[in-house]
């Protein structure tokens, strides 16, 4: 199993090929905040590890395997995101949070985290009763 960093980059490595057909070194290190240098150690190991190749002209490749782990990983990240929204999380702090939390779960607790925000999208009328119960919280705390 990759470590949580090697699984930011195998995440955002996989954001980048989706959204621009490919991925540079320059790119991930400004997506992760991070020095150029140390983007192109991990590349070295998770080249190493089979996760993608380096090719000449291509640049950075996804093996099959690093395919598969990246979009589970972006698929996690936006089952917590949707998560977050559900339960009332304010924008500003949604990406954050779930950067936070997303490598610290295990895939039983994001399997059931799943079936949640999945019976809150078939019961819309749900959501409303949760946000009700908030209003009333934030009510009491606002009063005290
Ligand atoms: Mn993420």
């Amino acid at each position: 199993m990759p470590t949580p960093s090697m699984e930011d980059y195998i995440e955002q490595i996989y954001l980048l090929i989706s959204n621009k057909g490919y991925a540079r070194v320059s790119d991930i290190a400004e997506a992760l905040e991070v020095h150029p240098s140390s983007v192109t150690k991990m590349v070295q190991k998770l080249d190493r590890e089979s996760y993608l190749h380096y090719e000449r002209y291509r640049g950075l490749v996804l093996t099959a395997k690093g395919k598969k782990i990246g979009k589970r990983l972006v698929d996690r990240h936006d089952l917590l995101e949707r998560f977050l929204m559900i339960i009332g999380v304010d924008e500003d702090n949604i990406y954050a949070d779930v950067e936070g939390i997303e490598h610290h779960l295990s895939w039983n607790s994001i399997d059931r985290i799943g079936d949640l925000v999945q019976y809150f999208e078939e019961y819309p009328e749900r959501i409303t009763e949760l946000k009700l119960i908030q209003e009333k919280n934030e009510e009491e705390t606002a009063s005290q």
